[in-house]
């Protein structure tokens, strides 16, 4: 149990239990030992995985300096795993990713049912940094490793109909969030089709070269840099291309609140606060240099104007939230 995380108003009960850490680290060792992983256990709260194929290094560097793997890990919005920020580490344990299956629908060629392994098995995985900004008016900087969200879509074959590309999370497990009413089940994203196709935005099944831990949306998650971190959907399930506009959770939820662009943009404020400025959580000392953090400037789309900028320009961002 670290200071920050008392102060962060994590308790340590909310922190893997020291015998069921022991427990799964001696499993994780024998596994090692038989050459079955290369799974390694750094502290009581970051259980990691190395990802087993290689990563290759990318330009892809985000400003400032990164997030410590350890906050990244343990402060985290995943309602189905609990509205807190330590409740998704805290019953991670609950979302079962293995075996996994995604299911492709709608306007394409190539649909189908496709395993975990299906889907991965073409893909170079590389690093990519990106600064993922919430809607909360925090961000962090994170290694993520997957691959270009495009590169996956197109094996599908979209046809001309397809306008929009619908996301949906796991619902068949009954998660501790989903308890909650605070959001519709399934949670849902989507995304203009030129959006997806861009080539910054990334289907991540790492970060840090480990394998996503469950909290941050194992085995495989979106991230999208230049919008709200609400876009990037964790634990995909379900992929589908509309010629509508799909719905999205946060937009069924609050409409007036949350636009279905979502793009980072300082210059429109969310209704209940400003989003021109942000706490960056930095450092090792995690949670507690990210209570502290001074605010710094929100930069329009995170920094990626000039990447994805044209994809709004004749758009009233005022209207189109
Ligand atoms: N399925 C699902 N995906 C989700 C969420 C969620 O509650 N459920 N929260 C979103 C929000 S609000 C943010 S800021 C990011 C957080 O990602 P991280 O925990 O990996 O930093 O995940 C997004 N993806
Ligand atoms: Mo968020």
């Amino acid at each position: 149990m670290q200071d920050w995380m008392k102060l962060a108003g994590i308790r340590s009960s909310d922190i893997t239990d020291e015998a069921v850490f022991r427990q799964r680290r001696t499993l994780l060792q024998a596994a090692a030992a038989a050459g079955m992983t290369g799974a390694i256990a750094t502290d009581s709260f970051a259980m990691t995985e190395k990802l087993s194929m290689d990563v290759a290094e990318t330009q892809y560097k985000a400003e400032g300096e990164i997030t410590s793997e350890e906050t990244a890990t343990s402060y985290n919005n995943f309602y189905e795993l609990g509205t807190d920020k330590g409740d998704p580490l805290k019953n991670a344990k609950f979302l079962k990713t293995d075996p996994w299956s995604v299911t492709v629908d709608g306007e394409c060629d190539a649909p189908g049912t496709f395993t975990l392994e299906d889907i991965l098995k073409p893909h170079a995985i590389e690093e990519r940094v990106y600064r993922l900004r919430c809607v909360e008016a925090w961000s962090m900087v994170i290694p993520w490793n997957g691959f270009p969200l495009a590169d996956l879509l197109k094996r599908f074959k979209p046809n001309s109909k397809a306008k929009y590309v619908a996301f949906e999370t796991v619902s068949s497990q009954k998660l501790p969030g989903m308890r909650s009413r605070v959001l519709d089940w399934p949670y849902r994203e989507g995304l203009r089709i030129d959006e997806a196709m861009h080539p910054l935005s990334f289907m991540a099944i790492g970060m840090y070269g480990n394998v996503i831990p469950n909290q941050n949306g194992a085995p495989m998650r979106l991230v999208l840099p230049w919008k709200y971190g609400f876009k990037s959907i964790k634990s995909i399930v379900k992929i589908s291309f509309t010629e509508e506009q799909p719905q999205t959770s946060w937009n069924m939820s609050a409409p007036h609140e949350y636009g279905f662009f979502s793009n980072v943009n300082p210059n429109v404020s969310h209704p209940r606060w400003s989003q021109a400025k942000e706490r960056k959580l930095v450092g090792d000392a995690g949670g507690l240099s990210a209570l502290f953090a001074s605010k710094t400037e929100t930069a329009y789309l995170n920094g990626y104007a000039e990447e994805v900028g044209n994809l709004y320009a004749d758009m009233d961002l005022k209207k189109f939230f």
